[in-house]
């Protein structure tokens, strides 16, 4: 007898995207359904960030220098050790940590994926209520199976991806991954505990109105960006101007809302940051792939970001990514 369901939650759909694959294992699955699960421990914690004592700072540093929330441990133990706990991924590298981790048991080791991720993206905004988010790249290991993995794993160009996605925990809280098949959303149902397919095959629109940059950096910027930036300023009414500017500070919801609604979100070089501040691999990397899948379009300034080999895990890079004709614009001013 068939079953009338109108909505799928996130294993079904994984189950459901994997059964259509010849020769799939449904390790893809698992490690979607085990980020799925952190992303709910973590949800519980941010929700109610405010009333516990769990604000205010960690009190160490990460690598990158900056102050270290106690929230943003507590994700990445969380998104560590469901997939290290799974059966589908062989290592991991993380904002959080100085060096990637090759998981060392058995199942791990022999296990196809490894995943690269930043636990909780924009925690600054902790302490205010501001949305924050959480950014993964998963990669098949290029090292041979059965061996823990090794840096040669992390090391690959976004291109490479075979799922990127990212949870925003926001108004609601929504899971949102891509393959080369697509981009689908997914919202959790708080009564049930699921991720339920809510957003099917998003498309980011070819235009938008809306560009995202931090204003209060605009004189440090390169001339070519500040021109840019004042072309969006300077849009007619028939051009769909002028577009109007908005900054959560939450690269997450930033990103979420130009994929949705369409727009250009960017994170340009600085004077005292040349190579801008986010960071290739776990930032930077699964935004563009998502976006590259829906329709947009995502570059360093000079290159299609997906193309840049790395050279180290916490490596930053200048970022612009957005709607297809938006971005062709902005590139355009860039090579004049
Ligand atoms: P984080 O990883 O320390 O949270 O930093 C990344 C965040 C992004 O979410 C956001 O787009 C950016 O930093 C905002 O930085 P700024 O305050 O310099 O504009
Ligand atoms: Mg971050």
């Amino acid at each position: 007898m068939l079953v009338n369901r109108r909505v799928l939650t996130l294993d079904e759909f994984t189950i459901q995207q994997y059964r259509n694959i010849p020769n799939a294992t449904g390790e893809l699955s698992g490690l979607l359904r085990d980020i799925g699960l952190a992303a709910k421990r973590v949800n519980v914690e941010v929700n109610k960030a405010g009333l516990v004592d769990i604000l205010g700072d960690e009190g160490s540093v990460n690598v990158q220098g900056e102050d270290v929330k106690k929230l943003d441990v507590f994700a990445n133990n969380q998104f560590m050790g469901a997939l290290q706990h799974g059966i589908s991924c062989a290592g991991i590298g993380s904002e959080e940590l100085d060096h990637y981790v090759g998981f060392h048991d058995e199942v791990s080791k022999n296990s196809k994926y490894i995943c690269l991720f930043d636990p909780l993206d924009g925690s600054g905004n902790i302490d205010v209520n501001v949305s924050i988010g959480t950014i993964f790249g998963v990669y098949r290991r290029v090292s041979e199976k059965g061996s823990k993995a090794r840096e040669e794993d992390f090391l690959q160009p976004g291109i490479n991806q075979v799922a990127a996605g990212y949870i925003v925990y926001g108004s609601s809280t929504m899971l949102v991954y891509a393959t080369r098949r697509g981009v689908n959303g997914f919202t959790l149902d708080p009564s049930i505990g699921e991720f339920c397919l809510s957003h099917p095959n998003i498309k980011c629109p070819d235009e938008g109105r809306t560009y995202s940059v931090n204003h209060g950096n605009f004189f440090r910027y390169d001339e070519k960006v500040r021109a840019y930036i004042d072309r969006c300023q300077r849009k007619t009414p028939q051009e769909g101007g002028p577009y109007s500017q908005r900054y959560i500070g939450s690269m997450v919801s930033d990103v979420h809302r130009s994929l949705i609604k369409g727009g250009i979100f960017m994170y340009p070089a600085t004077i005292d940051r040349p190579n801008g501040k986010l960071r290739l691999l776990y930032e930077c990397n699964p935004f563009a792939f998502i976006v590259e899948v829906a329709g947009g379009k995502a570059s360093n300034g000079t290159q299609r970001i997906l193309e840049v080999q790395p050279g180290s895990l916490h490596q930053r890079s200048p970022f612009f990514v957005g709607s297809r004709k938006m971005m062709e614009e902005l590139e355009r001013c860039l090579a004049d």
